[in-house]
């Protein structure tokens, strides 16, 4: 019997899709699940015909696999990880390469790969985005570790990934250990960031301009046309343009309005204050889903708390081309958050992240997959240590021309009392970022003042103390 050239445990629907999509390409592959009737139903169902063979050990599973045996993991992120680890590791050899395709915390995979060092057993911790159909079409896909087992598992890494315009594959070699999982964890925040701030314009213009779900999403469809075409605007222009079969209206309207989330989001801001680095729009969003969750809270708030009322008696098209154009450099802003924090783990971390393959592999495939990634990847061709994409002459001509319209928006949200945290927050950072003197200095000599912490100078070297109440 011909061995099966790779392996698929874990048969949730990311694992079914990913195992379908490298059989599709002309692997061999065998398949294992903690439940059988799960791999039964699987090899029943979307497997019929196709080279993928059903294993119900992990020993059956070892023998049937040619070495070096590659076994990608899909199981649920956490101890599950752990368990599977312990569980197969008996039936396998030096040289053989376990893949963690789940979304891992990136300190877990260091603590893994740590443990089998001793193993010979080689690990590989991969970010995979692109949800269920990503999986079955194409992903973008994220590899750490190993850069050797890197090699052995490319043409089959190469074949499933989704092929960017130009007919590059997305995915590439991120760096060692949990690098993988650390850059798909900053996609990750980065798509919280994006969210938001689409949720905002939706409500800036659904609430407060009155436009319906239907108009908008024509105009989330005309936008996704231009410059703003990317997979979170289109998907938002069908959700809009949607309509609910029991209610028959605009599903929207009926949706319960509390974001929940899986932890990647919150993983990214903790990491970036850890770091020391500015991720505004990310924190932001974390921070709007939180809220949101308050649903009880926010209903008897709204019916005591008084506020200004959505009204709008402005200019609608002016608003709702100032949307866009804020929408667009607001985005641009949080991809510049999202490598600036990539950055700076690249050096705490020594991953050596190459932000020119990393715009290359998001351009296809992943969840925030953008025209405006094709950009970022030529910026960091020009410049390969470009410290914030807002320096490259293109992206700063885009933010420094658009940041009117973002002030306009923001202002307006305000004057009616819809919140708009996330694009304040990006603006915040835009602020911040371009203005040489920030009210620090205050802080700090509230510091000195209540704590004696001491302070620096403008005009002198050294560390200060003033005795402030003398
Ligand atoms: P199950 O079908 O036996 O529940 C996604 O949830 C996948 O993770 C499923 O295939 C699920 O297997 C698997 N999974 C979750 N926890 C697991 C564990 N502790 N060991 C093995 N597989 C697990």
């Amino acid at each position: 019997m011909n061995k099966a050239q790779f392996a698929v445990v874990g048969l949730g629907v990311m694992g079914q899709n990913l195992a379908l999509n490298i059989a599709n390409k002309g692997y061999s592959v065998a398949v294992y699940n903690r439940t059988d009737q799960r791999t039964i139903d699987f090899l029943n169902g979307p497997a019929q015909d196709k080279a993928i063979i059903g294993t119900y050990s992990y020993e059956g599973l070892a023998k049937v696999l040619e070495t070096p045996r590659r076994i990608l993991l899909l199981v649920k992120a956490g101890p599950a990880v752990d368990a599977v680890i312990d569980e197969i590791k008996p039936y396998l050899n030096p040289g053989d390469i376990l893949i963690d395709g789940g979304n891992s915390y990136f300190e877990d995979t260091e603590r893994r790969i740590k443990v089998l060092d001793d193993s010979g057993i080689n690990y590989i911790g991969t970010g995979v985005s692109g949800g269920e159909e990503g999986a079955l079409h194409g992903p973008s896909i994220m590899p750490g570790g190993d850069r050797v087992a890197w090699e052995a598992i490319k043409d089959i890494f190469m074949a499933a990934a989704a092929k960017a315009e130009d007919g590059e594959p997305c995915v590439d070699y991120m760096g060692p250990r949990g690098a993988g999982h650390y850059v798909k964890m900053v996609h990750n925040g980065i798509e919280y960031a994006i969210m938001q701030l689409i949720a905002e314009v939706y409500d800036l213009l659904r609430r407060g301009l009155n436009i319906s779900a239907q108009e908008l999403g024509d105009i989330f469809r005309q936008w996704n046309d231009g410059e703003l075409s990317s997979y979170l605007v289109e998907i938002t222009a069908e959700i809009l343009k949607k309509t609910d079969p029991d209610t028959d209206q605009p599903i929207l309207d009926v949706i319960l309005d509390e974001a929940k989330q899986k932890g990647t989001g919150k993983w990214t801001s903790q990491n970036a204050f850890d770091l020391g680095a500015p991720t505004h729009a990310i924190n932001a969003a974390v921070a709007s889903r939180i809220i949101s969750s308050m649903k009880a809270a926010r209903v008897a708030a709204s019916e005591s708390i008084t506020g200004p009322k959505p009204a709008f008696s402005g200019d609608v098209r002016q608003l709702i081309e100032a949307a866009k154009e804020a929408l667009f450099a607001s985005m641009i802003l949080a991809y510049t958050q999202g490598f600036g924090l990539m950055r700076l783990a690249s050096q705490e971390f020594d991953y050596d992240l190459d932000m020119r393959n990393i715009a290359k592999i998001w351009r296809a495939g992943c969840i925030i997959r953008a025209d405006m990634l094709d950009d970022i990847m030529r910026a960091f061709e020009r410049d390969k240590d470009l410290t914030n994409l807002m320096l490259d002459a293109y992206f700063k001509d885009i933010v420094v021309h658009r940041q009117g319209a973002i002030r306009h928006v923001i202002t307006t949200a305000i004057g009616m009392g819809i919140p708009i945290y996330a694009m304040s927050a990006t603006l915040g950072y835009f602020d911040s970022y371009r203005t040489a003197r920030l009210p620090a200095n205050l802080t700090q000599a509230q510091r000195d003042y209540f704590g004696a912490h001491t302070y620096r100078r403008l005009d002198k070297e050294g560390s200060f103390h003033t005795d402030w109440q003398s």
